[in-house]
C-alpha cells in the first residue's frame, strides 16, 4: 500500500466535531461538517483555497459556521416565520450509508452523502416529515458539486425556500465583478425588499450589496481581477441567485473580523422569491456546481464571455 490518502476519510474538526476529507488524485480537496452538513474548505491542487471561512468562526452550535457553504432551509432569511435562514444549518445530519442511487453513474471515488431528518423538536417548530440527502463531489478537475435532494415523506404537501448560501474566497472585493446578472430583477434586503432592475454592466462592489436575483440564468462567472481567477457557478432547480457582502456591517457581525468583507463574496444559487412545494412522496432536486479557472486576458480585459458561453 503506498501512503497515499484515501479519497474519503471520515475524522475530527474543529472543536471534536465530524468531519469528512475529499481529496481528488491531482492533489485538490473539500471539507465538510456533519454540523450543519455544511462545507467550509474546497481546495485547488496548489492547495489554494477557494471558498471564505471566517477567522472568527464559532464551530459551536447554535451558531452556524462562518463561511464555506450553509445550507439554508426550509426557509432563505426571514422569507418565513422560522428563525433566519431555517435550522438545516445549524442542526446534525449523518453519513448517508444507502443512498437512492443517481440516474447517471459516476467512476468517481471522491464524494459523500449526508442525510438530514428532521427531530422530533425540529417537527414542532416546521411539522413536515422529510428526508434530506446532500452528495457532495469533488470532480477529477477539481471541480465541487453539491447536489440537494429532499423528498416529502409526509401525507400532506409542504413548500420551503432554499439556498446554497456559498461564501467565495477573493482577493479584494473592490477588484471583483459579477457576468450574468446584468439587467435581471432583483429584491433588494437593504430596502425592505422593494424590486428594482439592474442597470448597465457586470456587478462591481463599493459598498453593502444584499440582493435577490431573480430568473437568473444556470451560468454566473464571478472574476477576481487581482487572483486572475474566476469562478464559473453552474446551477439546476434554483432559480434566483442572492449576492451579499456586507461591508461596513462586518463590524457589527461578531463571528466576522472587521475587514474580512474584503475577502470574501457571497452567490448564493436559491429558490426564493418562488417557494418549492412538494406533494406527499415527491422529490426536489437542487445543484450547485463550482470551478475555479484561470481568467483569460484578451487585449487587457478580461473577456467573460468565455467563461459564460465555454
Ligand atoms: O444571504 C444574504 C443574507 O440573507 C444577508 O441578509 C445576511 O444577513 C446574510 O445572509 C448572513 O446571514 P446570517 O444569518 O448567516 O448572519
Amino acid at each position: 500500500m503506498s501512503g497515499e490518502k484515501p479519497p474519503v476519510e471520515i475524522c475530527k474538526g474543529v472543536n471534536g466535531l465530524d468531519k469528512v476529507v475529499l481529496r481528488e488524485v491531482r492533489g485538490s480537496s473539500a471539507e465538510m461538517y456533519l454540523y450543519g452538513g455544511h462545507v467550509t474548505s474546497w481546495r485547488n491542487d496548489h492547495g489554494e483555497e477557494l471558498l471564505f471561512l471566517s477567522t472568527k468562526a464559532i464551530f459551536k452550535p447554535p451558531k452556524a459556521i462562518r463561511g464555506g457553504i450553509p445550507i439554508c432551509f426550509p426557509q432563505f432569511g426571514s422569507h418565513g416565520n422560522l428563525d433566519q435562514h431555517g435550522f438545516a444549518r445549524n442542526r446534525f445530519w449523518s453519513i448517508d450509508a444507502n443512498p437512492p442511487p443517481f440516474p447517471t453513474v459516476s467512476t468517481n471515488k471522491a464524494f459523500t452523502d449526508l442525510i438530514f431528518k428532521p427531530s422530533e423538536e425540529d417537527l414542532k417548530i416546521w411539522p413536515h416529515s422529510y428526508e434530506f440527502r446532500l452528495r457532495i463531489t469533488l470532480g477529477p478537475g477539481g471541480d465541487l458539486m453539491l447536489t440537494s435532494r429532499i423528498r416529502n415523506i409526509d401525507t400532506k404537501p409542504f413548500s420551503f425556500t432554499f439556498a446554497y448560501h456559498t461564501y467565495l474566497s477573493v482577493s479584494d472585493i473592490s477588484e471583483v465583478r459579477i457576468e450574468g446578472l446584468e439587467t435581471l430583477d432583483y429584491l433588494d434586503n437593504l430596502k425592505a425588499k422593494e424590486r428594482f432592475t439592474e442597470q448597465g454592466d457586470a456587478i462591481t462592489f463599493e459598498a453593502e450589496v444584499d440582493k435577490i436575483y431573480l430568473g437568473t440564468p444556470t451560468k454566473i462567472a464571478i472574476i477576481d481581477h487581482e487572483k486572475k481567477r474566476t469562478f464559473v457557478l453552474r446551477k439546476d432547480g434554483l432559480p434566483d441567485a442572492v449576492v451579499w457582502n456586507p461591508w461596513e456591517k462586518a463590524k457589527s457581525i461578531a463571528d466576522l473580523g472587521d475587514d474580512e468583507y474584503k475577502h470574501m463574496l457571497c452567490v448564493e444559487p436559491a429558490a426564493v422569491e418562488k417557494a418549492i412545494t412538494l406533494k406527499p412522496g415527491e422529490e426536489w432536486k437542487g445543484r450547485l456546481e463550482l470551478s475555479a479557472v484561470p481568467s483569460s486576458y484578451r487585449s487587457g480585459q478580461l473577456d467573460p464571455q468565455r467563461v459564460l458561453q465555454g
